[in-house]
């Protein structure tokens, strides 16, 4: 019977022969980083595989979906969950400073080290908020919420065999089969006519807002491969004449270790959709929304990190205020080597990134874990590249949103990834202790956790977040 962890291989498989077809200059990027990632391989091989096995990397993918409603944002978690993918962390883009979007976001990923080494597939899903009188008017929200109604986004047979798998850990073959068709088929870009003038009412607003609720289906807005070394995929791209972003956000190129997310982009180009006009009539319409995204993975970083790293952000910003004409990378680079250590060694005995420990030939050695969730700046970036219009936001009141809103939503608790990372760590610890045959407590002082205050924070303090739950599952709020 295929298990969870075999269904989610089989849908981010399906998802990605999909999305190939649908945008081919996908297909394009994916070859590109498969070579780069053969070529970082061969001419670094101590180093490539240190942040998850080539097999892993290979198949390792992000989609990103939008949906309309908290209805449509429960179901979408309940096909989710029959995969092994848990909501981690709540990201709020209506108040990023240059472009707000109307949305609230989480990523759903596996939590489980084992569940990501097989297959990290990770989806960002982003619910609109119309009832943000910033962005909609009383009788926008009252349109929107009708014309979302309407709609079906997940059929219930799809969430009825997705129920099932969450209950009994998988399928057997023959719905195995059916819950991915399902599951795939409820992200294929619809053929049916969108509504020009609703679509175009929307998109006044945001170009977003007109994506969700101005067609009558949900689909995949970008699916993203990893690459070992996003510079020279970068470079790759433009020479094959693919018009790429000039930047790469996050942390900049440097010779330190890799850290967090590094994302780029190029924009799909237009696809054709047929569209109903307000006199009846049904013609052939062209939509540009969906792109092209790639990214590397660092090593996570612990708050104190997190908080290094924002603050690296707002002084290279600083440096580009004061100097306009500097790159990103040129003005963030000197700021990321002054403050962060420029060695994985070193970065370890800083307590700025989490390192999991290991028994290797008797001895307990530290190995960095992957960063597996997104960045809101890159996030808010990547939005923007699907903004034709900034659109226009009426300064009032925003509707309340939050992670115990979302838990609410999806019934089930959204973690913290902070909390996933520590226990990883925590875990790990236990586990090369027992293998050492040695006590904890002993290996927990050797491992200097204590002195990065790490432990101090509480989010050493023994969650059994991954302990016994199967898939990673915790138990309600
Ligand atoms: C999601 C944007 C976030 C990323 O990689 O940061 C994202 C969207 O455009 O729906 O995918
Ligand atoms: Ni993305």
């Amino acid at each position: 019977m295929p298990s969870s962890t075999e269904l989610r291989s089989r849908f981010a498989a399906a998802l990605s022969e999909l999305y190939a077809t649908e945008v081919p200059a996908y297909q394009q990027l994916v070859d590109t980083a498969t070579e780069v990632n053969a070529a970082v391989l061969r001419d670094r091989p101590e180093s490539a595989e240190r942040l998850g096995s080539i097999s892993r990397v290979t198949c390792e993918r992000h989609g990103a979906v939008r949906v309309g409603t908290p209805a449509e944002l429960h179901d979408l978690g309940v096909v989710l969950a029959a995969f092994g993918m848990h909501p981690v962390d709540f990201y709020d883009l209506r108040d990023t400073p240059a472009s707000p979007v109307p949305v609230v976001s989480t990523a759903f990923r596996p939590v489980d080290p084992d569940e990501l080494a097989a297959n990290p597939f990770r989806l960002f899903v982003s619910v609109l908020v119309p009832e943000d009188r910033r962005f909609f008017d009383a009788e926008l929200h009252a349109s929107v919420e009708r014309s979302l109604a309407a709609r079906t986004l997940f059929p219930p047979e799809l969430l009825a065999l997705a129920q099932r798998a969450t209950a009994e850990g998988g399928l057997p073959e023959e719905s195995a089969a059916e819950l991915v068709r399902l599951a795939v088929a409820s992200f294929q870009l619809s053929q049916e006519p969108i509504d020009r003038a609703w679509y175009e009412r929307l998109a006044a607003v945001s170009s977003v807002a007109a994506d969700i609720a101005g067609v009558p289906s949900t689909h995949i807005n970008h699916l993203t491969p990893r690459v070992l070394d996003i510079d020279l995929l970068h470079a790759s791209m433009r020479r094959q004449g693919v018009d790429m972003l000039e930047r790469i956000e996050g942390p900049p190129r440097w010779d330190g270790p890799e850290l967090l997310l590094r994302q780029t982009s190029f924009k799909a180009l237009a696809e054709a959709r047929t569209m109903a006009e307000p006199d009846g009539s049904v013609v052939q319409g062209a939509l540009r929304v969906r792109f092209g995204e790639v990214e590397a993975r660092g090593t996570a970083l612990t708050p104190a990190g997190r908080d290094l790293h924002d603050r690296c952000l707002a002084e290279a910003d600083e440096a580009r205020r004061a100097d306009p004409a500097l790159s990103w990378q040129d003005a963030s680079r000197p700021v990321w080597e002054r403050h962060f250590p420029a060695t994985e060694d070193g970065l370890q005995r800083s307590g700025l990134a989490h390192f999991t420990w290991h028994a290797d030939g008797g001895r307990l050695v530290p190995r960095p874990v992957v960063y597996e969730d997104f960045l809101p700046r890159s996030a808010a970036g990547i939005f923007q590249s699907n903004l034709t219009s900034a659109g226009e936001t009426a300064a009032e009141q925003g509707a309340p949103r939050d992670l115990g809103w979302l838990s609410d939503v999806l019934g089930r608790e959204v973690l913290q990834s902070q909390d996933v990372y520590a226990a990883q760590v925590r875990t790990s610890v236990a586990t090369a202790a027992a293998a050492l045959g040695r006590p904890e407590s002993e290996v927990l002082a050797e491992t200097g956790l204590a002195e990065t205050g790490l432990a101090d924070t509480g989010l050493l303090g023994g969650t059994v977040l991954l302990a016994g739950t199967g898939a990673g599952a915790p138990s309600g709020r």
